[in-house]
């Protein structure tokens, strides 16, 4: 029996019941707004909190029981955690999973051993996903852990290791391709740098715009219709990463003609690192056009590092979930938990408790969006308060028909004297308390 089977399947028992191992509110049948709840949230487990991090941190040994984990992964722990995973993801009823290519696939020393490893254990995963009806999110290559990488991957000072990363990129994209991936994520966590007294800044951005350029490249030239997403984190592992936000990625996409091809993958807590809300992050990539799918979890106010925590706060999400409603939902993204346990959090119902609990916050903040959304007043107020882009003077603005002197002359001539009114925030703000009822 594996480790996860240690708990009856996880169903929806409504907000009444006594069983920790239930969801309260997540009912994936459920209508929101004409579309099921499971449709709306997407939620995704990740394999690397879950089953691929034995609890260790900068100071102690891991805490967790992986019985598949250790140095080198052989076949036969991958198998071992791959069966472990759709237990998990089964017992769990999540639809969806996400993975870094080391993740799932036997330790490998070179770059034919790598392709050989990863398209072993694809073969096992895709049987796995025809055998459950679970699904791929999306797929990774991991161009961070390896030391070859610490210097970056796309921004290495070494064309060899830039190579590498096509090795992974290549197999991990194909990979995904092949086992029906909705999206591919490259997060570049080390395309920045430590210290720039000794960084080629110009060259590392160009040579990323490059990499990336060769990876949409490739994606059409093997038919993959998912979506390309960049993951924005300002910092951690390097003092400064070049994806710091959806605006500098928004940047860096326009100026290497990236812009229609990639969109982003918003993770909560690397908004929270970038001085950020979560939702200015998803308001900035909607109004980019570039938003595609988001790592939920959630940090600490008093640490100032990506603690990964699963969230609990339903409120706090309201109003990310409002512009997702607004937006129509997801396309081919969604909510991937990039979420781990505590490293006290032994016990293997832990993750199901950790999931759960993620879960049913998520749906609590759907619930509540959908009232805001029903409700209209908020839309109203912004309606309201923009009402003057609507008269004469605001769509000759806006429709180019006037230059600043012409502007400045018929304001002059008019008098114009705008009366200052109220933006409403104390009310906009009670709009979402209030409907938090779930
Ligand atoms: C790390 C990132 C990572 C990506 C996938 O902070 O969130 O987990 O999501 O490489
Ligand atoms: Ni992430
Ligand atoms: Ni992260």
């Amino acid at each position: 029996m594996s480790l996860f089977a240690c708990i009856e399947p996880v169903r929806y028992e409504g907000p009444h019941t006594r069983n920790d191992l239930a969801y309260r509110v997540y009912d994936r049948d459920r209508l929101v707004l004409g579309k099921r709840m499971e449709d709306w949230l997407r939620p995704a487990v990740c394999y690397w909190h879950s089953f691929n991090w034995p609890g260790t941190d900068m100071f102690g040994g891991g805490t967790l029981e992986r019985p598949w984990l250790g140095s080198p992964v052989t076949e036969a722990m991958a198998e071992e955690k791959l069966d472990a995973a759709f237990d998990f993801l089964e017992r769990l009823g999540v639809r969806y999973f996400t993975f870094h290519d080391v993740d799932v696939m036997a330790t490998a020393a070179s770059p034919r051993q790598h392709e050989g490893n990863l398209r072993r254990i694809e073969e096992r995963i895709a049987a796995k996903i025809a055998a459950t009806g679970v699904k791929l999110l999306w797929g990774t290559a991991n161009l961070f852990s390896h030391p070859r990488y610490a210097g970056g991957a796309a921004t290495s000072p070494d064309p060899e290791v830039f190579a590498w990363a096509a090795v992974q990129v290549r197999g991990c994209l194909e990979t995904t391709h092949r086992l029906g991936g909705e999206n591919y994520v490259l997060w570049g966590g080390r395309e920045g740098y430590d210290s720039l007294l000794n960084t080629d800044l110009r060259g590392e951005l160009d040579r990323y715009g490059r990499f990336l350029s060769m990876v949409v490249e490739h994606k059409h030239r093997i038919g993959f219709k998912g979506t390309i997403l960049l993951e924005p984190k300002p910092f951690e592992p390097t003092k400064h990463q070049y994806d710091r936000d959806v605006a500098a990625v928004c940047g860096f996409l326009q100026r290497y003609g990236l812009a229609q091809e990639v969109k982003v993958n918003i993770e909560v807590n690397h908004a929270t690192l970038a001085g950020l809300d979560f939702e200015h992050e998803v308001a900035a990539a909607r109004a980019c056009g570039v938003f595609g799918s988001i790592d939920i979890n959630r940090g600490d106010p008093r640490n100032g590092w990506d603690t990964d925590q699963f969230p609990n706060n339903a409120q706090e999400l309201v109003p990310a979930l409002v512009q997702l409603i607004e937006d129509g939902g997801f396309t081919s993204g969604g909510f991937n938990f990039d979420a781990k346990l505590r490293r006290q959090s032994v016990d293997p119902a832990d993750l199901y408790l950790a999931h759960i609990g993620g879960i049913d916050t998520l749906a609590r903040a759907l619930l509540a969006a959908a009232d805001v959304v029903t409700e209209g007043a908020l839309a109203r107020l912004r309606d309201e308060r923009y009402r003057g882009w609507r008269s004469e003077l605001g769509r000759r603005i806006v429709s180019g028909e006037l230059t600043l002197a012409s502007l400045a002359d018929l304001a002059a001539e008019r008098g114009l004297d705008p009366a200052f009114r109220s933006g409403r925030q104390e009310l906009a703000e009670s709009l979402i308390a209030r409907h938090c009822k779930y």
